[in-house]
């Protein structure tokens, strides 16, 4: 065999095989994590001293030295008061425990810069405090000995550290230089190894504070830089996404092509569905706020607490649930309270949650379900919130009869009947056993169950100029897929879908699946559509670059640039953020032409921190309005070849800002816009 063929053969195989043993390697770190599904959070620093309050101002909380705007010198004041001396760390663990969560995530180090653990690189932490006591070993030493996993929370961002650059937007701005980010991150290192090699082994290590990214500080580097330093110090140790600048605002997930890490990370929300084989971490307060605030009742109950358990859990999630200590180092009584009626349910429930996996029905109208297998038995964990008037449960889609059906809370087992309706099943369910909150019922089966659901519908695109590739998936292993074109549901003389479909026209793809003639699952549909291009314009003394015209204001939402006077203007290469006079409350409207080489459907993007709109001539692409942190947005349109007119608007209240613009088609990858393509007309 030619030796160069050989060569790549050996090749393939041995990056198979490096592929097979990342992905097993991943599997064994993750696996503790995927099993334990619930932990707690916990946010305790200085900010816990002033409690939320603030010159009479009383909503603030682990943020309040930024949006007080409290001078660092006044801040610092704090230090000598902070003397939790009523802090039990065995007491917090064995409430945690007693709560059915497996693991502590406490902020070692939150965007203030004041540290928990006693630290040779600064004297900014716990040891400069009356406390004196170190407060990550004591809950470390504390979860060893209940057999909790101990995980610390670390913010990227630093408000302390003379070498962390930006400033708060209202503080004296410095020269930032990649050389003095360099030095805070290398501090950072310093305190990475402190915390690993004094107090480890760590189970997680909960990066946050990574939205700042400019062309000197944060970026998808330097992510991945501390990612591989902080693996290379303990290789098990499991690092969230917030290491990089892949995630996608509090939605949390990582955005496609970028590192996210071991987990995506929403936050004070539950995505709509899991994704299959994407592991993610709910992270949520109990009230409004992270750090001890003592004026926020805004309480959430026991069982609104159990039934978010839950639900994440029925997606494939974990959950992280927070409590901010006060300033004695006690949790509040509500947290206590409803630790206490979380542990209660999960006393009698817990193996419906530890180790399951997301559940096989894309919804259920009364509740959840969860599922585990155990010694080659598949069993269905049945979460019941509303029962059911009649007493029956229906499971709609469910192919297989399961061989044993009981109450989870009953220790006779005593067998449940049901029966079936065609692809439907109900159980005969009476209200002995029931829970108010969440009863659960087990389904058990020699195999994972047949659950009919809809097949997908995947479109190459949706939008198209001359033709759309349709193909249609399922996991079912016993049906067919039946579709047609025209909107109407298939029927048993509708063509099956066994192979890829060119469509070069529009249509409504209707999709089912059918066994033995008969439709088994609910009808998927998608529209695809044909569309004409947008016509160039080709402007005549075009030069690179675009125009900017810079604005100042404190909005919420994109202004109307138009009504509003501006304060500078220039050209620059890109949609990059000019150079401007404040890191808050300011505005972009760049304007210029977009060169495309050929005709085709463009999706064009932007990610942007705060808010940010893209428009092709007057067609509004993308709208990524708003207040938020980094959150990509995208649209489609169709240009024929040529140059078009574009424009970015963007604005920036307070925090983190970026904004970047990027587009793709079938012949170009996912990338910013790039300069070359960027111009302005030069009169
Ligand atoms: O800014 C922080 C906030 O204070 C808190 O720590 C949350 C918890 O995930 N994370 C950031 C906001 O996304």
């Amino acid at each position: 065999m030619n030796p160069t063929i050989r060569f790549a053969k050996l090749f393939v195989i041995l990056a198979l095989i490096s592929q097979t043993l990342f992905a097993v390697q991943q599997d064994d770190r993750m696996q503790w994590w995927r099993e334990a599904r619930f932990g707690l959070f916990i946010h305790w620093g200085l900010y816990a001293v002033p409690a939320g309050e603030w010159n009479g101002k009383t909503d603030y909380g682990e943020w309040i030295r930024s949006q007080a705007e409290i001078p660092l010198e006044e801040y610092d004041k704090l230090v000598p008061q902070f003397n939790p001396v009523q802090f039990n760390a065995e007491e917090w663990v064995r409430m945690a425990k007693a709560a059915g969560m497996k693991y502590i995530v406490i902020t070692s180090k939150h965007h203030d810069g004041f540290c928990l653990f006693d630290l040779k690189v600064t004297d900014y932490d716990v040891m400069s405090t009356p406390f004196k006591r170190d407060i990550i070993k004591e809950l470390s030493d504390a979860c060893k000995k209940e057999g909790i996993a101990f995980c610390v929370y670390y913010s990227i961002m630093d408000w302390h550290h003379p070498d962390y650059l930006p400033r708060r937007g209202w503080e004296k701005q410095e020269e930032p230089s990649k050389e003095k980010f360099d030095q805070y991150v290398a501090y950072m290192k310093r305190q990475l190894k402190e915390l690993i090699e004094n107090y480890g082994p760590l189970g997680v290590l909960w990066f946050d504070g990574e939205w700042e990214q400019t062309e000197y500080g944060w970026s998808a580097e330097r992510g991945i830089d501390l990612y591989n330093y902080v693996r290379s110090l303990q290789p098990s140790i499991i690092v969230n996404n917030r290491v990089g600048v892949g995630r996608s605002g509090m939605q949390g997930f990582t955005r496609e092509g970028e590192f996210g890490g071991d987990f995506g990370t929403p936050e004070q929300e539950v995505p709509a569905m899991g994704l299959p084989g994407v592991d993610w971490e709910s992270c949520m307060t109990m009230n409004r706020h992270w750090g001890y605030n003592k004026h926020d009742d805004d309480w959430k109950s026991g069982p609104e607490l159990i039934r978010t358990l839950t639900d994440i859990a029925s997606k494939g999630g974990n959950y992280l649930l927070n409590i901010g200590p006060t300033a004695e180092g006690t949790f509040p009584p509500e947290s206590i309270e409803r630790l206490r009626s979380i542990g209660q349910w999960m006393e009698k429930n817990s193996e419906s949650i530890y180790g399951t996996s997301a559940s096989p029905f894309p919804l259920l109208p009364w509740g959840r379900c969860t599922q585990k297998t155990v010694n080659g038995t598949t069993l269905l964990y049945l979460h019941v919130f509303d029962w059911p008037g009649d007493g029956k449960l229906l499971l709609s889609g469910l192919l297989d009869d399961p061989v044993k059906a009981y109450f989870l809370t009953d220790a006779s087992r005593s067998v449940l009947s049901f029966e079936r309706q065609g692809v439907n099943l109900s159980l005969h369910i009476v209200a002995q056993q029931r829970d108010p909150v969440n009863t659960v019922i087990v389904l058990e089966f020699p195999r994972a169950p047949e659950v009919a659901i809809a097949p997908r519908i995947v479109s190459s695109d949706t939008v198209f100029i001359d033709y759309a590739d349709v193909e249609f998936k399922t996991d079912s292993r016993t049906t067919e897929i039946r579709y047609t074109l025209d909107g109407s549901d298939p029927s048993a003389q509708s063509p099956i879908a066994n192979a890829k479909l060119r469509l070069t026209n529009s249509a409504t793809v209707s999709a089912a699946l059918f066994r033995n003639g008969t439709p088994v699952s609910p009808v998927a549909r998608l529209a695809v559509r044909k569309v004409a291009t947008l016509p160039a314009k080709n402007p005549t003394q075009l030069v690179s670059g675009v125009r900017y015209t810079y604005y100042e204001g404190d909005w919420d939402w994109l202004p109307d640039f138009s009504a509003l006077s501006a304060v500078k203007k220039g050209t620059q290469k890109n949609f990059d953020l000019a150079p401007r006079n404040s890191g808050d409350n300011f505005g972009f409207v760049f304007d210029g032409y977009l060169r495309v080489l050929e005709d085709a459907v463009y999706t064009f993007y932007t990610q942007s921190d705060d808010g940010s709109q893209l428009f092709i001539g007057d067609s509004l692409v993308v709208d990524n309005d708003g207040l938020h942190s980094i959150q990509e947005r995208a649209g489609v349109i169709a240009l024929a070849a040529g140059v078009h007119p574009i424009r970015v608007t963007f604005f920036e209240k307070t925090g983190g800002e970026a904004i970047k613009a990027l587009y793709s088609s079938r012949s170009i990858q996912l990338q910013a816009i790039p300069d070359s393509i960027l111009f302005h007309r030069s009169k």
